[in-house]
């Protein structure tokens, strides 16, 4: 006979969820003290930080990946990092522990009312096992919709008092069970896609992070090679889908409807592929397209093709449709020349953000891998810093700050051989700064750099565009990053110029544990 607790832990074993990562709390402690030893519990310091380093493990691993938050309050406090999560399709399966059953109606301390209605919208499935003898199974559905396509998050809340309750004996066929997704292109469909691509006379082609979470790099630089077409990387990009200094690459799009249609500009056809069609962000109204160009949009999530606002969208598996596309369509013969690579801005006696991304590109090696964070600098980063991996870049995907330092530590303990340099502003290292702590304790190999510059200079940027420069709360001067990161226990040094920046930097490189770099900047 087992328990619910132990018939958990094997479905937990079964599917690959042996890391957890928490904060705990009195309702998960009966979960918690029945962990296996083949567990290892990653100890946040706060729930933020917790799903962000689950988050960065999910994307350098490809998950599905464990997270243990105490109910109600717990559940809030990592809601900002859950919005990174979703729009990442970070394959998450996140346990909150709930008051006993039968005080949850009385509101019991601690108690989670409506626990499956709190982290909606952000999760694609939420439930409330009705009755303790269902949590295994919950458990393991849990599993299969968070790493079912589209991915992403998911949450169950579980009754302290359900681990202990004896287990159905059918439970046993739940460990061995799998689901898969076959969602390849028939024969028909593919050639009626081919059949539009053949008629664009200048394609261009706008990727998403899909090809970079379903390994498609290679077919879709020869996708583009055979059309023809340019690159561009869809707006704010969560992972870096093509390789940056590969011929056709453009750079990325900025958020804006004007912007975006101003680089395709020219093109009769627009291939969207594994991206949502766009995620826009400054309001720049206008005419979406260039006159009379059509769209073709491929995607795993159904929502991203339901809700855009023009094109005709095919769901479908990414990696397999453009392997497909790649080698269906006719090879015109046309490559292109790359784009010159853009010159850093200087400025005297002070160091830039350009000169930043210029220093960590000089010192690439084989094992970096790239987290930023750094506001204003997030559309230039890509044509300056060279990606030629998958997995190498990854930024918060929905913008919800607090991303960078958590996600840095959790691929670290993905990938211990990786060096992982984490691009972080002065403003966003607020919100995921107990990081350090778990770096600490970990000892991974994570370089953190705090671009500095004493202010929030993309609000900064936005107030300017939105005549409100006025506003209180754009500056946050007087911050002591490494007295903050001495505090934590991680080594750190403070650099004003390239040459010191540089001197640091290759130092990190040289070091074993995580090191933090604060790079004052001159202001934007
Ligand atoms: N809170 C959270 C959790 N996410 C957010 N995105 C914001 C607030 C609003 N916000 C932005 O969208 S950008 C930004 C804020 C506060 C400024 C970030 O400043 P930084 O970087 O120092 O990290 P830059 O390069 O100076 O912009
Ligand atoms: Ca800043």
């Amino acid at each position: 006979m087992s328990t619910v607790l132990e018939r958990t832990y094997e479905i937990l074993r079964a599917q690959g969820m042996t890391t957890i990562f928490g904060n705990p709390g009195s309702n998960e402690l009966p979960f918690l003290a029945g962990m296996p030893d083949d567990f290892d519990y990653v100890l946040g310091l706060h729930e933020g930080a917790v799903l962000g380093m689950a988050d960065g493990y999910a994307q350098a691993t490809g998950g599905p990946v464990f997270v243990n938050l105490h109910a109600a309050s717990g559940t809030g406090n990592a809601m900002g990092a859950l919005t990174n999560a979703h729009y990442s399709h970070s394959p998450l399966v996140i346990l909150a522990g709930q008051q006993i059953r039968s005080t949850v109606g009385q509101e019991a301390m601690l108690s989670n009312v409506d626990a499956a209605l709190l982290p909606r919208p952000l999760v694609k499935h939420s439930h409330e096992p009705l009755s303790a003898i269902d949590v295994p199974r919950a458990v393991a559905q849990a599993g299969f919709e968070a790493t079912t396509a589209p991915a992403g998050p998911v949450y169950l809340s579980v009754p302290y008092d359900d681990w202990s309750q004896e287990a159905l004996p059918d439970d046993a066929l739940l460990p061995s069970r799998s689901v898969r997704t076959a969602g390849a292109l028939g024969p028909e469909l593919l050639a009626e896609l081919v059949s539009l691509i053949e008629s664009f006379e200048n394609p261009v082609l706008v990727l998403g992070p899909e090809i970079d979470i379903d390994l498609a790099q290679d077919d879709a630089a020869l996708l583009a090679e055979r059309l023809g077409a340019p690159v561009w990387v869809a707006p704010s990009p969560p992972r870096c889908p093509f390789p940056t200094r590969h011929a056709h690459f453009r750079g990325v799009l900025p958020p804006g409807i004007t912007s975006v249609r101003e680089r395709l500009e020219g093109h009769d056809g627009v291939i969207v592929l594994g991206a949502p069609v766009m995620r826009y962000h400054r309001w720049e109204p206008g005419a979406y397209l260039p006159a009379g160009a059509r769209v073709l949009h491929v995607t795993s999530d159904p929502g991203e093709a339901t809700r855009a606002p023009y094109g005709d969208a095919v769901v479908g598996h990414v990696g397999n449709a453009v392997a497909a596309l790649a080698t269906a369509v006719t090879d015109r013969g046309v490559r292109l020349d790359p784009v010159p690579a853009p010159v850093a801005d200087a400025v005297d006696g002070a160091m830039t953000g350009h000169e930043v991304l210029e220093v960590l590109n000089d010192h690439v090696h084989e094992s970096v891998v790239y987290v930023n964070e750094t506001t204003t600098l997030d559309v230039d980063y890509l044509s300056r810093i060279e990606i030629d991996r998958p997995g190498m870049y990854h930024f918060p995907a929905s913008g919800g700050l607090g991303f960078g330092l958590p996600a840095a530590v959790g691929i670290s303990l993905a990938k211990p051989d990786a060096t992982v340099v984490a691009t972080v502003g002065d403003g966003s290292a607020n919100y995921g700064i107990t990081a350090l702590y778990t770096a600490v304790q970990r000892k991974t190999r994570t370089i953190f750099v705090i671009v500095n510059n004493s202010t929030y200079g993309a609000l900064r940027g936005f107030a300017a565009r939105l005549d409100a420069l006025n506003a209180p709360g754009l500056d946050v001067p007087g911050i002591d990053f490494v007295h903050l990161a001495a505090g934590y226990g991680v080594p750190a040094s403070r650099t004003t110029t390239r040459e010191e920046f540089e001197a640091a930097y290759a130092a990190a490189l040289a070091a074993d544990g995580p090191v933090l770099i604060d790079a004052r900047i001159a202001a934007p």
